[in-house]
């Protein structure tokens, strides 16, 4: 479903074998060498995702290779498997076959209470789009506009296995999420909570 001009929505892409093989390098990601945090804010505030890097290590609001805001680690490389997959979500929603060469995945991780205010992604040095993975509970996805944090926005269900796609016009709308579905996972998955993958470009080269 085409949400907004760019942004496409994919229900239930992912099949459950390759949703499970997600999780398992997630919970790898999450070990080390960087392991996964609360991400701490300039202003004092802490995040309650959880977050892990791969590739590039974001922290508020620059891309760095080494942790220095957590143990100086190197992050984890980021897997050719990773960018293929990110090609043929791209290739998915736009159809036929884009150029896309993510270089970073932020691994968002929600117990129950954890949400993300609205928010713009904008510490990227590329236009290219961003593409999102949901893995395990539910959550409310709130899709706004460019302009600010408040209405008009589109409130979307995301579930397990499901993509979204964000490009052009859409790349820069503010987006969070106010609500997680606690239990709505399905058992078989092994996961408690919601997962979510952003494969991005960040443009800034080897
Ligand atoms: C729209 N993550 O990591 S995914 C984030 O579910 C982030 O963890 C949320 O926002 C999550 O920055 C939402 C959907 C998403 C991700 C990136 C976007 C929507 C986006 C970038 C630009 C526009
Ligand atoms: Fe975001």
């Amino acid at each position: 479903a085409v949400v907004a001009p760019g942004a496409v929505h994919v229900p239930g892409w992912l099949p459950a074998a390759r949703q499970r093989e997600l999780v398992e390098a997630c919970r790898d990601w999450a070990r080390g060498p960087v392991p996964i945090r609360h991400t701490r804010l300039p202003g004092g505030g802490v995040m309650s995702v959880r977050t892990v890097c791969v590739g590039w290590h974001w922290q508020p609001y620059r891309y760095t290779r080494n942790a220095d805001d957590v143990n100086g680690e190197r992050v984890a490389a980021f897997p050719q498997w990773l960018a293929d997959l990110g090609r043929e979500a791209v290739a998915e929603a736009y159809g036929g076959h884009e150029a896309y060469a993510p270089d970073t995945a932020l691994v968002n991780f929600y117990d129950g209470a954890a949400r993300m205010g609205m928010h713009q992604d904008k510490d990227e040095r590329s236009g290219a789009p961003v593409v999102s993975l949901s893995i395990g509970d539910s959550c409310v996805f709130r899709f706004g506009n460019t302009e600010d944090r408040g209405r008009p926005y589109t409130d979307v269900e995301l579930a397990s296995g499901d993509l979204f796609v964000f490009g052009g016009a859409s790349r820069f709308a503010y987006h969070g999420v106010p609500k997680v579905y606690p239990g709505t996972a399905d058992p078989a998955l092994g996961l408690t909570g919601r997962l979510n993958i952003t494969l991005r470009e960040t443009g800034l080269g080897d």
